[in-house]
């Protein structure tokens, strides 16, 4: 039987840690008073009565915790790189626009806002893909492009890069943001340029910023910046939304936590952690917001999502609950593992920022961190609760087995067995993010991957994203061939800037995943050699490893090293993660398709 009341004064290590950094990669990067109070909302007077709209802009974003730019300059977008250049952001091009939304998105997770810097239409509409995925999932990215001048839109000419008229790109954004603006009115531009990069803090999705080449260097009046109005939960809604909750805790006999990705995106993760200590409830988690809760927390069991659960004791634990706390969580069909969760509203609580509903009822007008607040410092009696799985790490490697083929299974649990709190692991889409649900480390990594929009080409940038957001992580970026071959070259970017990622390439020899739903000639891509891109890009060091102690030698190769590691792993094409042949089990019967 597992009873936890207190765990600051555990002995172990690694729960001291998950002690300090209770709350998921986010909060502990933008924990640190220093920046939090650098990215404070800035006060009207701390800014001239005018500035150049290039140079008000870049400050603001600055002022609001934006260090990076990733981007690709063009013509109509070059005097706003020159401010961006001037400016305290550093600006990262990159090899092509899709990889700087990647990287963006990453790089927003962690810090909390960030910044793709792009042209118009040929850049912007190429990094569409990459906000599309940050709206979908919450990532805070704010995209500036570069655009044709107010002179040049006078008579409608034909310009390049023009689609249909001078509005399509905007309005092609407008799908994909919370706010959007053109800078055409030099008196409204400061104001447009507060609204739109508030309204992206605020809801934690992307935003659009179009600026005309001939206005980024004019004077503007800088007004607009008025100081935040907190919204308000009204109290009644709330204390009725709580006694409703409450009363269910108290009647429930088997309670259990399913912690969702808003926890780390509002930096919130830390006061369900505090509430599940305080009446003993067992956390899980989903796989987009793996690692938002620490995974060796011992109150933790292990990644929930139907058939796509790290482990059938997890399943079984959350489905037979009586009570399920879905808090901050996004009910996809992913996350559900396609449909298969086993979760029905009347035994649920769902709670996230857009509303509270407690079974049947509905609550508005609650903010999400006041509900979490409340139901942190209520007093309820702690229940002892068995813990479904409480030898969960993984097994370590054994000198017999050494010589073995290596597996996916094993990919995963060799893997676990090199990480700890400084290492941030990537999944790109394929198997690596379905096998990724089974990484489990003692010393509480980090993880991020697009877990529900599931874009491929993802991963490799991202994790320059995540080295320049969070500096005392070390990305490992797990990546299918399909996947690599899609936005693997920014190694390129990586070498040029010293940084150092552990990039695993899945080798499957091809589209892996989608074989497993339907065979056919669709799924065939090319054989690269994988460990050559090194040569290609002139930096880093690779290796090649089929069994698993090369694995094994090869991480701690790599992780001695300050290069970027490419390793190439040899999968059998027919072999995948258990959590992938359960999912594409029930896609097939979903769908009605047959795996040759
Ligand atoms: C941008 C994009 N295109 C297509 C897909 C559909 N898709 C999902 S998984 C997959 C195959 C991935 O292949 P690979 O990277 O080799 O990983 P594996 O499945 O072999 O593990 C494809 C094509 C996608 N998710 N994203
Ligand atoms: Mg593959």
């Amino acid at each position: 039987m597992t009873m936890i009341r207190r765990i600051n004064s555990s002995t172990d290590p690694a729960v001291r840690e998950a002690v300090r950094f209770p709350t998921g990669n986010g909060d502990r990067v933008l924990a640190s008073p220093a920046l939090a109070k650098k990215t404070r909302r800035p006060q009207a007077d701390s800014f001239p009565p005018t500035m150049p709209l290039g140079q008000f802009l870049f400050e603001y974003l600055y002022r609001r915790g934006v260090r990076h730019s990733f981007g690709l300059p063009g013509d109509f977008a070059l005097p706003t790189f020159t401010w961006l250049e001037k400016s305290k952001i550093r600006s990262i091009t990159m090899t092509h626009e899709p990889a700087a939304g990647f990287a963006a998105d990453a790089y927003s997770r962690i810090n909390g806002i960030g910044l793709v810097c792009v042209t118009y239409c040929v850049g912007g509409l190429n990094v569409l893909n990459a906000i599309a995925g940050a709206y979908a999932e919450k990532s805070p990215v704010v995209v500036v492009s570069g655009a044709p001048g107010r002179k040049d839109r006078e008579k409608d000419p034909l310009l390049h890069h023009k689609v249909k008229t001078f509005e399509t790109q905007r309005r092609i954004y407008d799908e994909v943001t919370v706010a959007n603006t053109v800078l055409l009115d030099e008196q409204r531009a400061a104001s447009e340029i507060v609204r739109c990069v508030e309204a992206c803090l605020r809801h934690k999705r992307p935003v659009y910023i179009e600026v005309p080449h001939d206005v980024v260097d004019r004077e503007i009046p800088i007004t607009g910046i008025s100081p935040r109005v907190p919204e308000e939960s009204d109290r009644h809604t709330l204390e009725a939304a709580l006694d409703e909750t409450l009363s269910l805790i108290r009647a429930a006999k088997k309670r259990v936590i399913l912690a969702g990705v808003e926890l780390a995106r509002y930096r919130t993760a830390r006061l369900v952690v505090r509430m599940a200590e305080r009446m003993n409830i067992p956390i899980a988690a989903d796989l987009l917001s793996k690692s938002a809760v620490p995974e060796n927390h011992p109150l933790y069991i292990g990644v929930y999502g139907g058939a796509m659960s790290s482990d059938e004791h997890v399943r079984k634990y959350v489905e037979s609950a009586d009570l399920v706390l879905m808090l901050g969580t996004f009910i996809t069909d992913m996350s559900m593992g396609f449909y298969t969760a086993k979760l029905d509203r009347r035994r649920t609580v769902l709670a996230t920022t857009e509303r509270v509903s407690v079974q049947y009822h509905r609550y508005d007008s609650i903010q999400f961190r006041d509900f979490l607040e409340a139901l942190a410092a209520a007093k309820i009696k702690p229940k002892r609760f068995k813990h479904p799985n409480p030898h969960a790490l993984p097994k370590p490697l054994k000198n017999v087995e050494r010589s073995d083929p290596l597996t996916m299974v094993d990919v995963f649990r060799i893997l676990s067995l090199h990480l700890d709190q400084r290492c941030c692991v990537i999944a790109d889409i394929g198997d690596a993010i379905f096998g990724a649900v089974g990484i489990r480390s003692a010393r509480q990594a980090q993880f991020i991957a697009p877990a529900y929009y599931m874009s491929m080409g993802f991963a490799v940038p991202a994790s320059i994203g995540v080295a320049l957001a969070a500096k005392r992580l070390r990305p490992y970026v797990l990546v299918g061939d399909g996947a690599f071959q899609m936005t693997g070259v920014e190694i390129s970017t990586i070498v040029r800037l010293g940084l150092n990622p552990i990039i695993i390439v899945l080798n499957n020899d091809g589209y892996g995943t989608m074989r497993r739903i339907r065979e056919g000639c669709f799924n065939i891509i090319t054989q690269w050699n994988y460990s050559k891109i090194c040569e290609l890009v002139r930096g880093g060091d690779s290796t090649v490893a089929s069994t698993k102690g090369e694995f094994d030698c090869a991480l701690s190769r790599a992780q001695k090293s300050d290069r970027v590691h490419v390793i190439e792993l040899k999968i059998l094409r027919s072999d995948v993660s258990d959590q992938l042949a359960r999912i594409a089990a029930e896609v097939r019967k979903m769908r009605g398709s047959k795996k040759s």
